[in-house]
């Protein structure tokens, strides 16, 4: 089977910069360690929105989410073009908000079937624009792909804005839960975080 990288060097979800030369600094190692894989396989560069970064940020539970549709929509795509053409994805990150993208175009490629994830992390992502402490989008890609608000531990108060870009994002491809919690399966997590009550400083992010 051919496979086909595809980079995804989109840092907006990442609570600091840097997770975008997650690519470059892969070809460098493996054209070090003699890895032909890189000189081979064709490239897929898809277009990122980073430069939203040094905009204002209109979503305070969910950090310039809005960065994230058309790009999440295109990774998505990619994904399910080359699936259906039988060419295997390598998606390569950018920060793990890009789980949105890829999980949906393989969705979008067997819509009959369950998908299963290997999440490999220290963090567990399924935060929620109610309940991440942070902000950060990249610890929410689970809690979204599988349709999950978790609003009874709510310590946040969404914008009706960050709300409708969640819903948007969560059906890219098709509306419903994309991936059922027993299908998911953990590897290297720390902890759950400890559940937290709705407080007076809701919108303060760390
Ligand atoms: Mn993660």
């Amino acid at each position: 089977m051919d496979l086909r990288l595809i980079e995804a060097a989109s840092e907006i979800g990442a609570g600091k910069r840097g997770a975008s030369m997650g690519m470059a600094a892969l070809r460098v190692a493996a054209w070090k360690l003699g890895s032909e894989l890189f000189g081979h396989a064709e490239e897929s560069i898809l277009r990122d929105e980073n430069d939203v970064l040094y905009e204002d940020d209109r979503s305070p539970n969910a950090h310039h989410i809005d960065g994230l549709i058309r790009f999440e929509s295109d990774l998505a795509y990619e994904v399910y073009k080359y699936l259906r053409n039988n060419v295997f994805p390598i998606v390569v990150g950018g920060d793990h908000s890009i789980a949105i993208g890829s999980v949906s175009g393989t969705k979008m490629a067997f819509p009959e079937q369950r998908l299963g994830v290997v999440w490999i992390d220290a963090h567990a992502d399924l935060h929620s624009p109610f309940t991440t402490p942070s902000g950060n989008v990249h610890g929410m890609p689970l809690a979204l792909l599988m349709d999950i608000e978790n609003k009874k531990q709510r310590r946040n108060k969404p914008r009706v804005y960050t709300l409708d870009v969640w819903d948007r994002l969560r059906k890219i491809g098709s509306s419903g839960p994309k991936l059922l919690p027993s299908d998911l399966v953990f590897i290297g997590l720390k902890d759950y975080e400890a559940k937290r009550r709705l407080s007076s400083r809701s919108s303060v992010s760390r």
